[in-house]
């Protein structure tokens, strides 16, 4: 990795991407109007971007209807379509480290983060999914002797993506890939806090060879474009990630248009146990201050209630602390930097809120609670913890999406159990014990989509990703995701 100063100097001489991607062309909103987008490193303004509305929504969904009936992709032969896809995804990683640097500066996350994390993580998801495309088999049915009935998937159409901040090019490829790989048509609608990576992947694809029209991105404000999109009559289905407040317009906006299909990756305040039994406490302490810090807390698999046995709660805690002492707020750009900025002020500005709710409440603080590095401006919340957090108190309950993270304790499994499920959220959960019987019992009883022994977000593109409850449904990851993107044909023959 660069230096600082190189980092700083590429940064500067770099030409940041704001035109919208339609049917093949670099374009600006038809109504000229751009948006500014700040970036949350120093809170000034990095460039101005097309702020997409109805018309240029309408334009894309046309383009991309237009390809997918026309079959310039979805009839393709496979081999040629996944050729397509490896090739973006060498693009992605020729591009590397501009792809990066364009997400350091959008998020205000650490540049190593993007260039170790988020960048190669989109890439393998583009490959895993340019694999998958022609490993996809049909069923033949176990009908009577005179029919042959068998079992198709086909690409619904038009997808809409609808994705967040936190992990902008990577999330979009959590969507994008499986949806191109299935031979549908995308319409991309980028968080208006981070556009960029989006917009250059959107000119990488053209590149690679993916006919015009087959993924458009779009971007503009959540409530102009994001519902242009979402209502949009000739779109099949929404795919998203983001807020649960969202998640429900969305299933409003598809009931009142045409009932395209939805998918929701919702939030979470999901929790990790700390059995008395842990086989390595340090280890677990670092899962349990990375698993709420990582990526400035924003993270929809955030470890945010911390549950711990109270035999070995001081012991712990101790742990903890001593190694969120460690994680200190510092520029993104600085390679040296583990911990970066907040996506905006308003989301800090909320971390805040939460914090100063933990704090009237009753919540001991153990460390952290303020603002961090504000003389430059920019968007930093230190890393917090709270103990003594009660049940039933907002740290508890609430989803914060920022560096706060809310001790409990707890007397026996059952007690563990209850405490971990009583949430109206379902994404992730994990345990930390030496004893088989108690691992499986918990695998079982905690209800998530997710679930982690003795280790947190030990997982990858190979397992499906997705939510219990109010954190959503459908899957991202894995051979599962495939399937949202398709409808499945029941073909009959009778034979004579
Ligand atoms: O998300 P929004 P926000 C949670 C987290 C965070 C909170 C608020 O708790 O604190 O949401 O973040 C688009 N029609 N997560 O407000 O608004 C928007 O433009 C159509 C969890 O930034 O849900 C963006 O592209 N689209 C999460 C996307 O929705 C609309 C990641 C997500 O933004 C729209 C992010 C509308 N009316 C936030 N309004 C996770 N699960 O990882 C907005 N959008």
């Amino acid at each position: 990795m660069q230096s600082f100063s190189e980092i700083q100097a590429r940064a500067a001489a770099l030409t940041l991407p704001g035109q919208a991607v339609i049917d093949g062309h670099l374009v600006a909103a038809r109504s000229g109007a751009t948006f500014a987008n700040i970036g949350p490193r120093d809170g000034r303004i990095l460039n101005h971007v097309a702020a997409g509305e109805a018309a240029d929504v309408d334009a894309a969904v046309v383009a991309a209807r237009t390809a997918f009936e026309d079959g310039r992709w979805r009839d393709l032969p496979p081999k040629a379509r996944k050729a397509v896809l490896h090739r973006l995804a060498a693009l992605m990683e020729e591009h590397a480290d501009e792809l990066a640097l364009l997400e350091s500066l959008d998020t205000g996350k650490p540049i190593s983060d993007a260039a170790n994390v988020d960048v190669p993580l989109a890439i393998n998801t583009t490959r895993y999914y340019a694999e998958a495309l022609d490993k996809l088999y049909g069923e033949v049915a176990p009908s009577a002797p005179t029919r042959l009935s068998y079992a198709v998937h086909e690409p619904l159409g038009v997808v809409g993506a609808i994705v967040p901040w936190n992990f902008p090019l990577h999330m979009a490829m959590w969507k994008v890939a499986p949806a191109l790989a299935m031979g549908n048509s995308v319409v991309l609608k980028p968080a208006e806090q981070s556009p960029m990576s989006a917009l250059r992947l959107g000119a990488l694809a053209l590149e690679a060879g993916l006919p015009d029209g087959v993924l458009n991105v779009v971007p503009g404000l959540g409530e102009t474009a994001g519902q242009a999109l979402a209502r949009h009559m000739d779109v099949d289905m929404i795919a998203f990630t983001g807020s649960g407040t969202v998640g429900r317009l969305l299933m409003r906006y598809a009931g009142e248009s045409n009932l395209k299909r939805v998918s929701l990756e919702l939030g979470g305040k999901s929790p990790q146990i700390i059995f008395p039994d842990c086989p390595d406490l340090d280890a677990a302490a670092e899962a349990a201050a990375w698993g709420v810090f990582y990526n400035q807390g924003e993270v929809c698999t955030a470890a945010s209630r911390l549950l711990v046995h109270r035999d070995i709660k001081a012991d712990f805690i101790a742990r903890v602390l001593a190694v969120a002492e460690r994680i200190v707020p510092g520029d993104p750009l600085d390679p040296a930097t583990r911990f970066g900025a907040m996506i905006s002020e308003a989301q800090m500005h909320s971390a805040l809120r939460h914090i100063d709710a933990a704090e009237r409440e009753g919540a001991t603080r153990l460390i952290g609670g303020v603002r961090a590095r504000e003389e430059t401006g920019g968007f930093y919340v230190a890393p917090t913890i709270y103990d003594q957090v009660r049940r039933d108190a907002s740290l508890a309950r609430e989803e914060v999406f920022g560096p706060v993270l809310g001790v409990l304790d707890f007397a026996d499994d059952e007690e563990a159990f209850a405490i971990a499920n009583d949430t109206i959220y379902g994404l992730a959960a994990g345990v930390w014990t030496a004893d088989l019987n108690r691992a499986h019992s918990a695998a079982r009883r905690l209800r998530a989509g997710l679930i982690w022994v003795n280790g947190w977000d030990a997982c990858d593109i190979t397992m499906p990703f997705g939510g219990f409850r109010q954190s959503g449904f459908g899957r991202d990851r894995s051979m599962h995701a495939l399937a949202k993107y398709a409808d499945l044909k029941a073909v009959t023959f009778t034979l004579r």
